[in-house]
């Protein structure tokens, strides 16, 4: 199945953590066939008084079930350094050295108690969309929504600069 993830870092070497990232989801069951650009973002939600983010987004292909990947991608944050949720430390929406979300997988919508897809964010937050689209302009939500009209739809508050060139895809195999 195919599907997109959202990466973020704003602590530490940003475009490094965002590179480890991508490099440790092979390891996960997860092949990545697409990465974007990388992106400069001002901060947006529960917390604006941190450093900026660096943004990129992945297109994926994996068997694994859709809780089967959040797993996957929170054992590539932890990896990576990240306190998770319930951990001594963790600030909702603070700063990270990696967020990696899970944006859409297949063409069916999934909810549970810990993962909702597509993302509850994907159409709203410029830092996601610009990536996102930079991979596929024909992007839709499972009900039809087209991506590049959402992103269209948004205001320009919310600044996204492209910072360097795409991160490299590992590998296959
Ligand atoms: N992630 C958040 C909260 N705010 N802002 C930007 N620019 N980029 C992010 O990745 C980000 C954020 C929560 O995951
Ligand atoms: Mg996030
Ligand atoms: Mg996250």
């Amino acid at each position: 199945m195919t599907g997109y993830l959202g990466l973020g870092s704003n602590v530490g070497d940003r475009r490094g953590n965002l590179q480890r990232a991508v490099d440790l989801l092979p390891a996960q069951g997860v092949t990545v066939t697409a990465a974007s650009s990388t992106y400069d973002t001002d901060p947006v939600g529960e917390v604006l008084d941190q450093p900026s983010f660096l943004n990129a987004c992945v297109r994926i292909e994996t068997d694994l079930a859709p809780e089967a990947l959040l797993d996957a991608c929170k054992a590539v944050e932890r990896e990576l350094g990240r306190i998770l949720a319930g951990e001594d430390g963790y600030v909702r929406h603070g700063p990270r050295p990696i967020d990696v979300d899970l944006l859409l997988l297949g063409d069916a919508p999934y909810r549970s108690e810990r993962l909702t897809l597509p993302h509850e964010q994907v159409t709203s937050r410029r830092f996601v969309l610009v990536p996102l689209l930079e991979l596929d302009l024909e992007l839709r939500t499972p009900d039809g929504a087209s991506l590049a009209q959402a992103l269209a739809a948004l205001p320009l508050d919310e600044g996204v600069r492209r910072e360097g060139a795409p991160l490299q895809v590992p590998p296959a195999g």
